[in-house]
């Protein structure tokens, strides 16, 4: 038994347990009502998938290891559902490409914003961002404008999950390099990263983190051959293919 009642060889343990989370961030007011539909959103992709992480989604995580490492300032943004999900593993992603971590919410209050913040420095985080908001995303509505000047402000390659599709258009816009994660690679937010991963959060950020310890130390000719190598467009096709086809 873990840390909901039911056998981990369940052949629903990971969906259930990703549901038991997501039901705890809403009552911890860490994740948003509208969180929830989300999650069910997901689910029906990552149901299609095959609950697995395809090879073209294991590449971008690759890649994105990549250029979080090549990175000068990477941040990773963190919302009501990633922080439910992953924090844990956020935080050692953070440790592995040494990057920030922001809260950065959709549907920003400042009690889910400390909530948050909060839960990450439970997990280990030592600094949290975004609770200062001292800058702003051009082009979007005041509360979900909000950032860290000296965090995703500042930052040249931002790790964006599970976001809305304006925001990350926004974001993408700005001079960044977007990576993106969501298991839906029709949405607007996988269509504009510069690197997107249709992946369930729960594989694809510790997948990640296992890409950029290994890969620690290479040079920088090695690493940005990977990034090059990688078509965004190529692992967007290969995931709707997986997803329309079950193959
Ligand atoms: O905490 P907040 O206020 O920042 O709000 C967060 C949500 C997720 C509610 C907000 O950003 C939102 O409404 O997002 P959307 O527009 O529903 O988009 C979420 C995307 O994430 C959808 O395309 C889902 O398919 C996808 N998704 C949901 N769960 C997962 C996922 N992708 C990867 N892993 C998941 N577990």
């Amino acid at each position: 038994m873990s840390e909901i009642e039911l056998p981990a060889d369940h052949p629903r343990y990971a969906s259930l347990l990703t549901r038991h989370r997501i039901e705890d961030g809403v009552e911890k007011g860490i994740t948003s009502k509208q969180g929830l539909i989300a999650q069910g959103r997901g689910e029906a992709f990552d149901y299609l998938l095959g609950e697995q992480t395809i090879p073209s989604a294991d590449r971008a995580e690759r890649a994105a290891a990549a250029q979080l490492l090549l990175a000068d300032h990477p941040v990773l943004s963190v919302n009501g559902n990633v922080a439910a999900l992953v924090a844990p593993e956020i935080v050692d992603l953070a440790a592995a490409v040494d990057a920030d971590i922001e809260v950065n919410l959709f549907n920003r209050t400042e009690k889910r914003m400390e909530a948050i913040a909060a839960h990450l420095r439970e997990h280990g985080a030592d600094a949290v961002k975004g609770l200062t908001a001292d800058g702003r995303i051009p082009n979007l509505s005041h509360e979900r404008a909000k950032v860290d000047a000296d965090g995703i402000g500042a930052a040249d390659v931002v790790v964006v999950p599970l976001e809305d599709g304006d925001r990350a258009e926004a974001l993408a816009d700005l001079d960044k390099t977007e990576i993106v994660i969501d298991l839906n690679p029709l949405s607007r937010s996988a269509q504009t990263a510069a690197i997107p991963i249709v992946d369930n959060i729960i594989r694809a950020v510790p997948t990640m983190t296992e890409h950029a310890e290994e890969l620690h130390g290479s040079a920088s000719e090695t690493l940005n051959t990977i990034v090059d190598q990688f078509a965004a467009s190529d692992a967007l096709t290969a995931a709707e293919e997986a997803i329309r086809t079950g193959v």
